[in-house]
């Protein structure tokens, strides 16, 4: 592809939600954008994700562009809680109410990305060689992208069908009669198992450590739905705004301990019934700081799996000890009660590790072999840096986006790292990200970019950057924010400790989504406060 379209102010890696909106927006405003697509389709996680049960744990009329009214008003969706092939047709939908493809060039990987200082700009080369030069780099390229395998000794000698949660097949995956292994019991695991207990002939779960899962109470939406919704978007949104995490949902205003008994549980009970794990985590507004009011809300959720799982053994396997919400709480329909099945069997690995897969499936340590016509790998992902450490970058002076972050991720706002000028990430580390609906985080982002971009054209800017300075003080004050709570206290993707070597720093912005838009749209509105602005034809 080299491009001819010579320096382009913006080129945008990734055509997912974050990317389809900064595209429009900064085409809008009168920017040169392109934007780049490893998949053949827009969506990003949605087009790459498609394994059965896939459905998002953020509300459908949340997990929405909410920027355009149009749009808003013009989708219909079908269920509380969406199903992934109705998210990618959305996605689809969007693309083309905006006409973004005409801009997207579908199936190209950016391999490597090279600061030009002299020139002030940045020259993007793809996998097949290709190069486009652009002032300034967006990698909107999610924070769940780069599925991780599991580290398991001997899966090329496995002769059966291995297939990863992340990249499921596009054909038909038929289960019917087979021994179905399935490694991983997160947000992937959980759904996945839920849709092939009682297709697969057996379906054995590999559990190492238990989830806590809120279930959805998934139901279609209705007339009265959309009309509560459509006639109450402004005070939706505010709300929306006022919340942490950036949902539709009255903000606590008690914590868990400050209650009697009989009300924590009543309270515990409507929000379980409710449905979704963002509005029963804001049951009390201690949950995720205290230890006493966390154990009691795990409590309540051990209580719950204890009742539905008939067979006590493997209620008690199914059971976390670690605090609740301190990984990332799951949402399902129907999990907990797969275990009643006939056919549906709880592997605990937790003693006796997967010690390596066999020809014919996975051996314990302990000796006892699995026969596997199936393995699913719902292993998850290297979250939140994988993706742009999986592209080469080189800013000043030589420095590669691998040296930067050597001891974990370091930049401002998670949206610039000194040393690479005009690159930008959407929803990285150091932003709420993960721990939101993460469209409202993209929203936020996009928008903040978009001004930042008019900002530097007005004027006359061409280089921005951040200040080590102004790095080091975002870092440390990101690290004081997640040591107040007790995410910290448990290994988790959060904190990188599900990957040997990985560096082990809590990743997101725990302080919530209305304290980082004000931070961020405060140094904006401060001439860009913590960064360095250099004259465009000036040598930096
Ligand atoms: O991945 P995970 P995920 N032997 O990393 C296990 C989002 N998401 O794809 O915990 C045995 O959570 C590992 O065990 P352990 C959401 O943000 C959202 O499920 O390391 N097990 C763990 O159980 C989510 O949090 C939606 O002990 C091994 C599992 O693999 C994020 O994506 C849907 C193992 C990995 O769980 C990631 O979720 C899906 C081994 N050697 C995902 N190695 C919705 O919106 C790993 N594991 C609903």
């Amino acid at each position: 592809m080299t491009d001819d379209r010579g320096v382009h102010d913006v080129l945008i890696v990734g055509a997912g939600f974050a990317g389809m909106y900064l595209l429009h927006r900064l085409r809008a405003a009168g920017f040169d954008v392109l934007a780049v697509e490893a998949a053949p389709e827009v969506g990003g996680t949605w087009y790459h994700n498609r394994y059965p049960g896939l459905r998002c744990d953020v509300e459908s009329l949340e997990y929405q562009y909410s920027w355009s009214e149009a749009l808003r008003r013009g989708w219909r969706w079908s269920e509380r809680f969406s199903a992934q092939p109705e998210i990618l047709a959305y996605a689809r939908w969007v693309a083309d109410q905006l006409d973004l493809r005409r801009d997207i060039r579908f199936n190209t990987r950016v391999a490597r990305a090279a600061w030009q200082d002299a020139a002030h700009h940045w020259i993007a080369t793809t996998d097949a060689g290709e190069t486009v030069s652009a002032r300034h780099v967006v990698f909107a390229t999610g924070a769940l992208a780069v599925p991780r395998m599991p580290d398991i000794p001997g899966i090329d000698r496995y002769q059966g069908r291995l297939i990863h949660t992340a990249d499921w097949p596009h054909d038909t995956v038929d289960v019917a009669g087979q021994t179905v292994g399935l490694i991983g019991t997160g947000s992937s695991g959980l759904q996945v198992a839920t849709a092939l207990a009682g297709k697969a002939g057996r379906l054995k779960v590999f559990q190492r450590s238990p989830a806590y899962s809120i279930p959805a109470q998934n139901r279609p939406l209705t007339d009265a739905d959309y009309a509560a919704f459509l006639g109450n978007l402004p005070a939706l949104d505010a709300m929306a705004m006022a919340h942490r995490g950036g949902i539709v949902c009255p903000l606590p205003t008690s914590g868990a301990q400050a209650v009697s008994a009989e009300e924590r549980a009543q309270t515990l009970e409507d929000r379980w019934q409710h449905g979704g794990a963002f509005t029963f985590l804001s049951s009390f507004n201690d949950v995720q700081t205290d230890a006493g009011s966390n154990a009691l809300v795990a409590d309540f959720v051990r209580a719950k799996i204890r009742e539905t799982v008939t067979d006590p053994d493997t209620a008690e396997k199914l059971v976390p000890r670690y605090l609740f919400a301190t990984r990332r709480t799951c949402v399902d329909t129907g999990y907990y009660q797969i275990f009643n099945r006939e056919g549906v069997e709880l592997v605990d690995v937790s003693t006796d590790p997967i010690a390596e897969f066999t020809e014919t499936g996975i051996r314990l340590a302990s000796g006892v072999e699995h026969p596997l016509d199936t393995i699913i790998l719902a292993t998850g992902y290297d979250a939140m840096t994988g993706a742009f450490l999986a592209v080469e970058v080189t800013g000043r002076e030589g420095l590669t986006n691998a040296q930067a972050w050597a001891e974990g991720p370091v930049n401002l706002l998670g949206l610039m790292v000194a040393g690479f000028p005009n690159l930008f990430t959407v929803t990285g580390p150091g932003s709420p990200s993960v721990l939101t609906n993460v469209i409202r985080s993209i929203e936020h982002h996009v928008d903040w970019l978009t001004r930042c971009f008019e900002d530097l054209r007005a004027q006359g800017i061409g280089v921005i950057e951040a200040t080590p300075e102004a790095q080091a003080d975002w870092v440390a004050h990101n690290n004081a924010i997640s040591a107040g709570t007790l995410f910290t206290r448990t290994p988790s993707w959060y904190c990188g400790a599900d990957i040997p070597g990985k560096p082990k720093v809590f990743m997101p912005y725990a302080g919530g989504l209305p304290a980082y838009r004000q931070k961020a749209d405060g140094m904006a509105a401060n001439g860009y406060a913590g960064f360095a602005l250099t004259k465009a034809g000036v040598r930096a």
